[in-house]
């Protein structure tokens, strides 16, 4: 009986699907030698399919086409989680307050507050690119090569790209990075790649240098990520980040010489926030916004560089017609922030677009 009603049903199906005056759809019936194997659906007792064929009927909550649980839609085709229960998992983008780790800032804004609608569902209408309240003098962006990029102190400081060798080929490029894009420099010898963004930032009382860098390869002596220069002289230097031959993040205020280093190597073709924070007394290095060592360095406010000549360099400290061109940093960066203030560990943690809690930094990145 039951098969005479799937057979009744298979040519009721066949019928319909005979009537069908799409003529688009048509041709997928051509090879109606498929439905030699509905043979395989003796078993349903109803039109209302089976659990696993990827259509949701009659009372099944879910159908994921698969007959596995723990992945979101349970063997027996009910939800295996809830929105409003406070746990953000599996197609949910938010639950509550469970943003999976994502902030305003790792959506690629400035700052603001990400809020989770009840249909768990991210809205970040309320994050921005305004930095008021924020003690920030640069961010670099770095999701294009064209008029780089975004500066709170002046609109007209915008970074532009080179190379030593004009003309030397593809030095510079875009691609993808943490957050939106970031750009990959080529420093090897012939493809020597940097940014000149502008006068130099300088004579500040504090400091926060940070970035996101995923290192190519390191230099023999040092690779600038960031540098804030005038010349190589005593009174020449505002600050620099940068890579030295130990494997090691470098970080210098007012001193060419007397640096501070970190005590973690930096994984090279890894990505990772490397940061220092100088507060007039000691410069402290910080690696995937954890604290990396702390290297007392009591110089005072920041220098003020000569204005007519200072400059800030990114992945290079390039001082033309000086004879040092080896501090080229090859590798991808991201996300580059100066600050006039001395940030805490868990403010670098928000700068890098991670959460802070239980004294770490989560990010949804990785
Ligand atoms: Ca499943
Ligand atoms: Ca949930
Ligand atoms: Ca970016």
């Amino acid at each position: 009986m039951r098969t005479l009603i799937l057979i009744t049903m298979t040519a009721l199906l066949a019928f319909t699907t005979a009537c069908d005056d799409d003529d688009a759809n048509n041709t997928s019936n051509t090879n109606n030698t498929s439905n030699v194997n509905n043979t395989s659906n003796v078993n349903n007792t109803s039109n209302l399919g089976y659990c696993g064929d990827s259509l949701v009927k009659g009372d099944e909550e879910c159908d994921d086409g698969n007959f596995q649980s723990g992945d979101g839609c349970s063997s027996t085709c009910t939800l295996e989680y809830q929105c409003g229960d406070g746990v953000a998992e599996f197609t949910e983008a938010c639950d509550i307050e469970d943003f999976r780790a994502q902030t305003c800032v790792s959506r690629g804004y400035l700052q603001g507050e990400l809020y989770c609608d009840d249909t768990c569902t991210l809205d970040d209408a309320s994050c921005t690119d305004d930095a008021t309240g924020l003690d920030i003098l640069a961010w670099y962006k770095l999701d294009s090569l064209s008029g780089q990029e975004y500066n709170t102190a002046t609109s007209t400081n915008l970074c532009i790209p080179h190379s030593l060798n004009e003309g030397a080929g593809a030095i510079i490029r875009q691609y993808p990075a943490v957050i939106g894009s970031g750009i990959f420099f080529d420093g090897s010898f012939d493809l020597r790649g940097f940014m000149d963004c502008g006068p130099g930032y300088n004579g500040m009382e504090q400091l926060t240098v940070e970035a996101w860098v995923e290192v190519g390869t390191y230099p023999l002596d040092l690779a600038m990520i960031v540098s804030s220069v005038a010349s190589y002289d005593a009174t020449g230097l505002a600050f620099y980040m940068g890579l030295n031959g130990d494997f090691k993040l470098e970080a210098a205020v007012g001193d060419w010489d007397n640096v501070a280093v970190s005590s973690s190597n930096i994984i090279t073709r890894e990505w990772h926030h490397v940061a220092f924070t100088y507060d007039g007394t000691e410069i402290r290095i910080y690696v995937d916004a954890e604290l990396d060592s702390t290297t007392p360095h009591a110089v005072g406010a920041v220098p003020t560089l000569d204005s007519a000549s200072s400059r800030v360099y990114v992945a290079s400290n390039y001082l033309q017609n000086m004879a040092e061109t080896e501090h080229f940093y090859t590798g991808g960066l991201d996300e580059l922030k100066i600050w006039s203030t001395a940030r805490t560990a868990e403010e670098i943690c928000a700068d890098a677009g991670g959460l802070f809690s239980d004294d770490t930094c989560h990010f949804s990145f990785f």
